[in-house]
């Protein structure tokens, strides 16, 4: 029988049976029916200083589950484990790609939060954990552990990377937001010592990017799209923009660079569907660094048709807005559920946009990667492993 086959046995057998006795083992069942009111004396109504959703008041990590479909995706016997922290350091904020044949997760520290290497006098620090160690560490305790995270040294023109995707040609592809006048490029990054880098995009006719944020490599295509939000001026590393936030398609074969979408406030993940006819566009808007956050403008997952003849983003729609933070980085697994790191941790919704469960961490997590050993949580002081049964797109070769 296949993972999700008993997945889907179990969920439909706990549907049948209570929802209180929700596996993985420490799942907490919210059902939506309890909370659609509420009434004005309720003690947890929530501001914007909260955290997240919790009536429960569980403590963090755990498994939140709004749709018993989530089940199926988690498996019976998933938790949450910590694998590497460093309360002092942002160092695990983005562009984590996973390379399988070494098993090893490449990603980068916060640019421009707090507690990373903010400002424009400082690079982030790219770093790789050992998914083999992790893997090793975890079977010997029942508790979290901490890895060593090994660090990357990589050249100067690698500055502020904050997206990555891959492998692509067996290399890591990431997106660098630039570091005052260094401008915003994409590097290929040799996973394997001496991590030799190759520039292969630095500007659009002449002009710098703004900070470029993120990538991917549309399926079945060598195509890179990418967005470009205005966050290196906002955190105080890059100059004034000088090109609206939009997201670019690259053709590295023939070199051409155009715009596919606009009108965001602060394009900021990007992912497609497993059949690339569908592409989502995280909007970061309510976070506006030194400008202050504002609430009232977009937390939200767009979602648009992919042209087949001009590869534009076409039918904008709302997939989802969020409702704990901004959503940040978004990955899919092979069935189209779609993963976005956000303020209390991993949001996943159904290929129809309802919210299916969380992985409930209370803090922030920006980014996410599937490994073989389940799903990598970067939480920015901490990197989280749940081993769910779900496959993501990146153990597929997207
Ligand atoms: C809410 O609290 C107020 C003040 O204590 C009280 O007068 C009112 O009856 C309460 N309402 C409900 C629905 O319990
Ligand atoms: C948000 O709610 C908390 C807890 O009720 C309260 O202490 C805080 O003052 C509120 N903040 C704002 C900005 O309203
Ligand atoms: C979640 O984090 C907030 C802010 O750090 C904290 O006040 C709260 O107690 C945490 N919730 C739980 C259940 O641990
Ligand atoms: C990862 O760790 C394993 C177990 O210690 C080791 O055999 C392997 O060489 C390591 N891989 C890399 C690329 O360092
Ligand atoms: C990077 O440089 C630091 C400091 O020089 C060194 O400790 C570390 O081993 C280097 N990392 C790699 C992967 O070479
Ligand atoms: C790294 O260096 C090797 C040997 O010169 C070269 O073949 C490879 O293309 C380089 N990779 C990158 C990403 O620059
Ligand atoms: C928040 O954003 C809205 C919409 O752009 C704007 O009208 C409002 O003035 C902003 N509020 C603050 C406090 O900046
Ligand atoms: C966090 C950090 O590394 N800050 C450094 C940024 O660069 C300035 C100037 O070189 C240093 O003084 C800070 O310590």
């Amino acid at each position: 029988m296949t993972k999700s086959a008993v997945g889907m046995i179990l969920a439909v057998a706990l549907a049948a049976v209570s929802y209180t006795k929700a596996s993985p083992p420490g799942a907490v069942y919210i059902d939506p029916l309890q909370y659609n009111v509420v009434e004005a004396n309720y003690t947890k109504w929530r501001n914007s200083s909260a955290v997240g959703f919790n009536p429960t008041n569980t403590a963090p990590p755990f498994i939140q589950v709004f749709d018993s479909s989530f089940l199926e995706l988690t498996g019976p016997s998933a938790t949450i484990r910590k694998i590497a922290s460093n309360p002092g350091f942002a160092f695990a904020h983005e562009a984590p790609i996973y390379v399988a044949d070494l098993n090893l997760v490449f990603f980068a520290s916060n640019g421009g939060g707090s507690l990373g290497y903010s400002g424009w006098y400082n690079n982030s620090v790219v770093s790789m954990i050992n998914m083999t160690e992790v893997d090793i560490a975890l079977a010997s305790t029942t508790g979290d552990v901490n890895i060593q995270v090994h660090t990357l040294n990589l050249s100067d023109n690698v500055q502020m990377v904050n997206g990555g995707t891959g492998p692509y040609k067996g290399d890591l592809l990431f997106v660098t937001s630039g570091r005052a006048l260094l401008p915003p490029s994409i590097v290929r990054v040799n996973p394997k010592p001496p991590y030799n880098t190759t520039v292969i995009l630095d500007n659009f006719f002449g002009r710098q990017f703004n900070s470029l944020n993120d990538i991917k490599i549309l399926p079945g295509t060598d195509i890179m799209f990418f967005t470009d939000p205005a966050y290196g001026w906002l955190n105080g590393f890059r100059p004034e923009p000088m090109l609206p936030s939009q997201v670019y398609r690259f053709d590295p074969s023939t070199g051409e660079v155009r715009v596919v979408a606009d009108q965001f406030v602060h394009p900021n993940g990007i992912a497609f569907s497993p059949d690339g006819k569908k592409a989502f566009i995280t909007d970061t808007g309510l976070f506006g660094g030194f400008l202050g956050n504002n609430q009232t403008l977009p937390s939200t997952i767009y979602e648009f048709d992919v042209d087949p003849k001009t590869q534009s983003f076409t039918n904008r729609r709302v997939f989802a807005y969020i409702d704990a933070g901004g959503p940040d980085g978004i990955q899919l697994d092979t069935k189209g559920n779609v993963y976005s790191g956000c303020g209390d941790g991993i949001n996943v919704w159904n290929d129809e946009g309802a919210l299916t469960g969380k992985f409930f961490i209370n803090s922030t997590s920006a980014e996410l990667i599937f490994t073989k050993s389940g799903l990598v949580i970067l939480a920015e002081t901490a990197m989280y492993l749940t081993n769910i049964q779900a496959d993501g797109m990146s153990l597929v070769g997207v």
